[in-house]
């Protein structure tokens, strides 16, 4: 539960869905912290220029402000004021007073003020002081977490590119290995919940890589650097309660409580508010320890997933093939139904066997018309509870099949294709358009209203309406 979908991975706080929130309030926190922001911007611009840094910040963002130079900066800040030194003035040791530390300093006692009145209506909801002394006390601004959380990557991978990367034999037969450790929990955690255990692996395996690395970002600095930086504010305050609920509760020492920079927590990537809605004490030790107890772990996401309507009794899914004349209009999240209806329409497995019986059913084609075709139902919908991506979703299953002996994707991918930048994302939804093809405002995201209106136009030109962006349809769109 770490990353978002526009990246074609999965990037984000996914439990709860967070990353389609909207925020009617407006506070003024919000828009002094959006003028912080740009400013630390500014200043990590003119840094990374500085040092001839390469255009993209390296992951190192968990490197906090120093605190030893930021307490001269306050005190140079406050004695010059508002400075007009150009930007390009170098930093160093011997001049604090540079407009960059001025910005960093006023960013930190902003920070400051910002969890000072979130303490209060903490306090007021009924977090008690102990609880909020040992978690607000030290927490520290990550800055680069706000570059990261903000960042519109230009190139994206494809699916197939994600696929590979994810799915290696390594992680298999890793999967496989933990399987076999686990055997008697997973066993359990079956029978209680519905969940197979190839499948609680693959979760375990793509959030953490099996627990090897789920993030070592204290969940406290995470949670109240989001919710200063005012992007999503509303959204890191119910976050940052639902956190400090765990810690009033005693479940965890805060010290341990620690994860990715979005705030997901522990080895399968809670969220505060998932943990509290679905983490379950499977090993009867009284508190719920999603980081070191791995009963605890696969009964918690067990608990999520079957809560998110896992039916025990259908697969995650199934690769298939389609009939020559299938509509590739049809292969779209809207589109739902039996298998027995699917194999009307003359939808078959790979090897010819009948369709698993899915009640509610839909064709997905990743990589439009010309790529693998696979059956979802309502497991794949509960897996989009988890991570709210097809890429993630698809891939939980197909690396699922994968542990549990079953073959990789048998369809070939358009390997010949590559994902379209942002801005040519952009370029293909200002001309669907131009030419009358509603996409909505461009924001160089693949959603729903620019898939219907490629699927429009490729309708009107004669072509299969797969809606699945390729340059040849750019190109096709920018001709007169
Ligand atoms: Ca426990």
């Amino acid at each position: 539960m770490r990353y978002q979908s526009r990246r074609c991975a999965h990037v984000g706080p996914k439990v709860n869905g967070a990353v389609h929130e909207r925020f009617a309030v407006r506070m003024v926190w919000k828009q002094l912290a959006r003028e912080v922001g740009q400013a630390v911007e500014r200043y990590i611009a003119s840094m990374r220029s500085r040092h001839s840094m390469p255009g993209t910040l390296v992951p190192s963002w968990a490197v906090p402000f120093k605190p030893g130079l930021l307490a001269v900066a306050v005190l140079a800040g406050c004695a010059s004021g508002p400075s007009t030194t150009p930007v390009s003035t170098p930093v160093s040791e011997a001049q604090p007073a540079t407009p960059e530390v001025a910005a960093e300093a006023l960013t930190e006692q902003r920070f400051a003020q910002w969890v000072a009145a979130f303490r209060t209506s903490a306090r007021a909801a009924g977090i008690d002081d102990a609880t909020l002394d040992v978690t607000l006390n030290n927490v520290q601004l990550h800055h680069r977490a706000v570059v990261a959380d903000r960042a519109q990557p230009e190139f994206t991978r494809t699916f197939w590119e994600y696929l590979d990367g994810v799915i290696t034999e390594r992680r298999v037969s890793n999967g496989q290995q933990k399987l076999l450790e686990l055997r008697d929990q997973a066993d359990a955690v079956n029978a209680r919940y519905g969940l197979p255990g190839p499948v609680l692996m693959a979760v375990w395996g793509i959030e953490s890589n099996f627990g090897g690395n789920y993030g070592n970002v204290p969940v406290f600095d995470a949670l109240t650097t989001l919710g200063f930086e005012g992007r999503r504010e509303a959204w890191a305050k119910t976050e940052l309660m639902a956190a400090l609920k765990i810690v009033q509760r005693g479940d965890i020492d805060p010290g341990r409580m620690v994860g990715s920079w979005a705030g997901a927590m522990g080895q399968t990537q809670f969220m505060p508010t998932s943990y509290l809605a679905y983490a379950v004490d499977a090993d009867g030790d009284g508190r719920r320890d999603i980081w070191g107890s791995m009963p605890d772990v696969l009964a918690s996401t067990a608990n999520f997933l079957a809560r998110s309507g896992w039916r025990a009794e259908e697969p995650w899914g199934v690769e298939v093939q389609l009939p020559a004349s299938f509509d590739p209009a049809r292969a779209d999240q809207a589109v739902r139904q039996a298998s027995v209806q699917w194999a009307e329409e003359g939808v078959r497995t790979m090897d010819g066997s009948a369709l698993p019986a899915m009640a509610d059913a839909m064709v997905l084609q990743p990589a439009g018309a010309r790529g693998p075709a696979f059956l979802v139902g309502r497991n794949y919908r509960a897996l989009l509870r988890y991570n709210n991506s097809m890429s993630y979703a698809l891939t939980v299953g197909l690396l699922s099949q994968r542990i549990a002996g079953g073959p990789p994707v048998q369809g070939a991918w358009p390997r010949d294709l590559r994902a379209l930048t942002r801005g040519e994302m952009i370029a293909l939804q200002t001309a669907l358009n131009q030419r009358g093809f509603d996409s909505g405002a461009p924001d160089g995201q693949m959603g729903p209203a620019t898939r219907g209106a490629l699927r429009a136009f490729q309708r009107s030109a004669g072509l299969p309406a797969d809606g699945f962006p390729t340059e040849e349809l750019l190109r096709l769109l920018q001709t007169p």
